[in-house]
């Protein structure tokens, strides 16, 4: 394992190392000038369409005061869905490739999004931890973002607390029980705010984040928009956990598996499974089809 770390030529060993201390990296350069241009052209395709949008839809969650001649985008949902810029990156590019130099092989897709954070007053993501929203069956995911600007720290870039993804999962429901997305403001209260590391960073440079890791952001007051586009990854042999929150909803490319193939096994309580293929696009088979078909 650790050899075949050492010989990829996409992140060094250091990266690695720091990476599994600390739960983020900012990987600065990452792509290069043509994959930005790429990716903020397609970026700049749904400002266009917003402008025939009143309010948001499926695609495109739009900022209250959003209009045709000053549009307010707050994110692209599943831009891997909805453009072969962003689908070639994510799956083939070098989101994936990343992906697989810091999970040590091939990986599976779990989801993407793009958060615009529109200037004056873009809004602020609140700490939180990403696992509850998607838990799986271990603690490999991590989101990738890539900033299609230069993003500076009146900007609302994003913050991490470096460490915090192997402490605590907080309970992210309100004390009324709905759902809030959040940490509490008491469990927020016990944060020491000096150690938050905020990644800054020029256009087309990379944020990393372990799915346990503590992070948010604050408002964009600055002149421009600050595009992070985010894909997340697991570990081939880690899968999303049906019927909690976002699994199952996460797009048709949701569970591609990218850089290898996926042997389909997983350890739960330390049992090794040797599952089934995946038929979630093709639909299973019987299991009269499948003893009497073999091949
Ligand atoms: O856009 C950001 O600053 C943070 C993004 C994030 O954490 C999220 O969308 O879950």
């Amino acid at each position: 394992m650790h050899s075949q770390r050492t010989q990829n030529r996409v992140i060094s060993s250091a990266q690695l190392e720091s990476y599994e201390t600390n739960g983020y990296l900012h990987v600065e350069p990452f792509i290069d000038a043509a994959t930005l241009a790429d990716l903020q052209a397609a970026a700049a395709e749904f400002v266009e369409i917003s402008r025939q949008m009143v309010e948001s839809d499926k695609i495109l969650d739009l900022e209250p005061g959003h209009s045709a001649a000053a549009p307010r985008i707050r994110r692209l949902n599943s831009p891997v869905d909805h453009h072969e810029v962003f689908r070639r990156f994510a799956l083939e590019g070098a989101a994936s490739e990343l992906a697989c130099a810091l999970l040590g092989g091939p990986v599976r897709y779990h989801h993407s999004k793009l958060n615009y954070k529109w200037s004056d007053g873009g809004e602020e993501v609140k700490w939180h931890q990403d696992i509850q929203f998607w838990p799986h069956t271990d603690f490999s995911p991590l989101t990738i973002g890539v900033y299609l600007d230069d993003v500076d720290s009146s900007m609302g870039p994003m913050g991490v607390f470096p460490g915090s993804h192997t402490g605590r999962l907080y309970d992210q429901y309100e004390s009324s029980g709905n759902w809030a997305g959040s940490m509490r403001s008491d469990d927020v209260a016990s944060l020491d705010l000096d150690q938050v590391v905020w990644l800054t960073g020029c256009a087309g440079s990379a944020t990393v984040h372990n799915c346990c890791m503590i992070h948010g952001s604050v408002p964009n007051d600055s002149k421009k928009p600050r595009p992070l586009l985010l894909q997340t990854y697991s570990r081939a042999d880690s899968y999303p956990i049906a019927n909690i929150g976002a699994n199952g909803v996460t797009g048709v490319m949701s569970g591609t598996v990218v850089g290898g193939t996926s042997e389909q096994t997983v350890t739960i309580d330390g049992r090794h499974i040797v599952g089934a293929p995946d038929w979630s696009r093709s639909g299973a088979p019987t299991i009269f089809g499948s003893q009497h078909n073999k091949g």
